[in-house]
Parts: structure tokens; sequence; C-alpha cells
């Protein structure tokens, strides 16, 4: 796969090319689902429900999910995907027509990783997460995957007294930068988390992944990246995910902008989330459905075509039918989204003057089953000039 052209999310419209662009442009949702989440998982506080199944086993749930829309799957490397076990991969995706979509740098679990990866200030710990991100981008790279994702869960703090920050974030963004170079052609999508299991993890909001994504850019050497970020096209962009959006207590729609503005929005993670809170990885739908349809409308607005990536933590419900749900949920959002009054609603932010309550109103109405009885709910016609 070549590297996917998201230039297109950058572009600048006045309100009349907006109105133009939402009612041509139509997001058709495709999906991808992490692997990781198709075995029970081990936690501190409970007992695996069920065996934990090896990859095959996950691969087979996963891939009965093809037939109700499940197009793409991710993984990371070493534990779930490697040099070994890419045969079975291979095979999982010409048999179903699921793509691997990513494959993703394990810096998290290892013991080795307690005092961080990329950041960690022991350069012969540094080094084996570079190596092992170096691994996993060839990975991709033989795999035509769509980019990296990278998730730090250690690379933090508790106990900030005193750390030189700027000094952590510097070996952090200089290793990214290192294992692109090894690998040219290959993009990042960074998924920032604001803390769990650090108490503070780097880059943890998005507007710091979109500082991460320059600085790690302004850092590469390669030809090939050289070339492409003249071209106008980023390497080092995003993936981040709605729970973790929420667990820090930003505004899901205006946080996604960020690098939607800046053509950096290589992938999306779903799931549902109360403000704050601890990472639930709840099925998208479970709650927050406004905010769910509040994000698609700015995809829309920006034409984001990338996948709609599943990563939850279904813990209490069977995986296929989590999994099922929130694509369903998502598709119901993406259907309400399309069929709105994009004129009006464009509108209204741009004479809110004249339009004051008019959307609160006409929001009501669209998500209620029975209009009608509402009452009409007409648009400021003198705002219409
Ligand atoms: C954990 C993250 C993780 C990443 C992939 O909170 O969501 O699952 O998406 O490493
Ligand atoms: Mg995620």
């Amino acid at each position: 796969m070549g590297l996917i052209d998201l230039r297109g999310q950058a572009v600048v419209r006045d309100l009349d090319g907006l109105i133009e662009h939402m009612g041509r442009f139509e997001i058709v949702p495709r999906f991808s689902a992490g692997i990781w989440y198709f075995s029970p998982a081990a936690s501190r506080f409970h007992a695996r429900y069920g065996r934990e199944l090896g990859i095959e086993e996950r691969l087979e749930t996963a891939g009965r999910l093809a037939a109700f829309g499940l197009s793409g799957i991710e993984a990371h490397y070493p534990n779930e995907i490697n040099e070994e076990n890419v045969g079975l991969w291979r095979s999982f995706c010409s048999a179903t027509g699921i793509r691997l979509i990513t494959v993703i740098p394990l810096l998290f679990w290892d013991a080795a990783f307690e005092f961080g990866s990329l950041s960690n200030p022991d350069e012969g710990v540094r080094r084996m997460a570079i190596d092992r991100t170096i691994a996993a981008l060839r990975l991709n790279r033989e795999l035509a995957t769509d980019f990296a994702v990278v998730w730090p869960g250690i690379d933090g703090y508790e106990h900030g007294f005193g750390m030189d920050f700027a000094g952590a974030r510097r070996r952090f963004a200089e290793g990214l930068a290192e294992a692109m170079d090894a690998v040219p052609g290959v993009r990042i999508a960074f998924e920032p988390k604001p803390y769990e299991p650090r108490g503070r993890i780097l880059y943890g909001t998005t507007p710091e992944g979109v500082l991460l994504g320059r600085d790690v850019e302004a850092m590469l050497r390669a030809e090939e990246h050289r070339r492409a970020l003249a071209e106008g096209h980023a390497m080092c962009c995003m993936n981040p995910e709605v729970g973790h959006v929420l667990m820090g207590f930003e505004e899901l729609a205006y946080a996604f902008s960020w690098p939607l503005s800046e053509g950096r929005l290589a992938h999306t993670h779903w799931n549902s989330q109360p403000l704050g809170n601890y990472d639930q990885d709840l099925g998208v739908g479970v709650m927050g459905t406004e905010q769910t349809e509040a994000l698609v409308y700015t995809l829309k607005m920006h034409g984001y075509s990338g996948y709609f990536g599943i990563d939850i933590n279904p813990e209490r419900v069977p995986v296929d039918i989590a999994v099922r749900n929130s694509m369903d949920a998502i598709r119901a959002a993406c259907e309400r989204v399309q069929n709105l009054d994009h004129e009006a609603v464009l509108r209204s932010h741009m004479q809110p003057g004249a339009w004051r309550g008019w959307l609160e109103g006409y929001l009501v109405r669209v998500r209620a089953g029975w209009p009608a009885s509402l009452g009409e709910w007409k648009k400021p016609g003198a705002a219409r000039t």
C-alpha cells in the first residue's frame, strides 16, 4: 500500500464551499478491530472470565465478523503477530478478505519497559524499544499495511517533581524518528492517552500528538521522508481514541479537529467513555451518542475516509456481539449525520446572533422518534441572505 493521501483533510473552505462539500462527501464507514480483545483479558482485580485464547482461535471469531462488515484487523508485534506466525495472518487475510491495517510495536508490556520505552533514561532499554519499533515497522512495510499505531503506555511518570520532562520528550521523539528513518515510508499513527497504566503518560492529549508529529517530522532525514514531507504529506500522524480523549477531559469533535486540520488523522479508535474515570473501553453507543455524532460530523467536514477502528474491552459481552453493536452504533451515527440540513447547521455557526437556540431545537427533533408532536421548528429566514 502506498502512502494514503490525507492532505484533503486540511483543505480550507469558505461557508459556500463547506455547504457544497457536506452535500457531496459521504462517510461510508469501514471497520477494523484489535485482535487483543478477542480473548478474555487478565486484570489485577478479577480472574479471567474464560480461558485465554490463542491467536488462531481469536482469528476464527474475527473472520466470522467479515459477514457483518469487519474489513480490517490490528495486531501488536511481537506478541500477536511476529516473523514466525506471519503465515497464519496471511492466510487469515486471504481467506476472509479482512486486511491487516497495522502492526503495532508492543512498547508497554515487557518488564524491561518498567520505566519507559522510547523515553527510557537507560540507553540500553531505550535501544531495545527502538529496535522493536524498527522490527514492527519492517513488518508493516512487508505486509503493506496502512500505518503503524504507536501507543506509549509506560512512558510517563507518577512523581514528576524535578523530572526533566523536556529531556524525556526529546528521547521519545528522537527514538521514534530514528526508527522511522530506518524503515522509510511507513506512516506512524500516534495514539495519546493521558494516564493509565502510568499516572501520567507523555504526549497524553490530542494537541500534544500534533506537536509530536511536527517535532518528529523535523528530525526525519531519509530521502523518501523528506520528499513526502515536501509534497505536503504528514508522516507522523495520529490515531486518537475516543475513550482516551474523554479521559483527558477533552471535547471529542474539537480534539479530533486538530490532526484533521493538518492532514494528520491516519486512523481513529472508537469506544465510549464517561468524562475522566479509568479507561472503560465500553462499546460505541453505550453512552455519549450525541458526542459520537458530533465527532462524525467533524470527520465529514474534513473528508475523513479512513477506518473506524473498534477498540473495546467487552468483559461481560461476547466479543462478536460487542463488535457488531459498536459497528452498528457508528453506522447509525453516520446515517443520522448524513441526512442533516447541513446548510442550516453550518449557517447557525456563522451567523450565531440570528440563529440563537435553533441548533439545539433542531437536533432534539432529529433525534426524536416523534418529531411532529414537538411542533414546527422554523429557520430564521432573515439570516439566510
Ligand atoms: C490502550 C490502547 C491500545 C492501543 C494499541 O489503552 O487503546 O489498545 O490502541 O496499543
Ligand atoms: Mg486504542
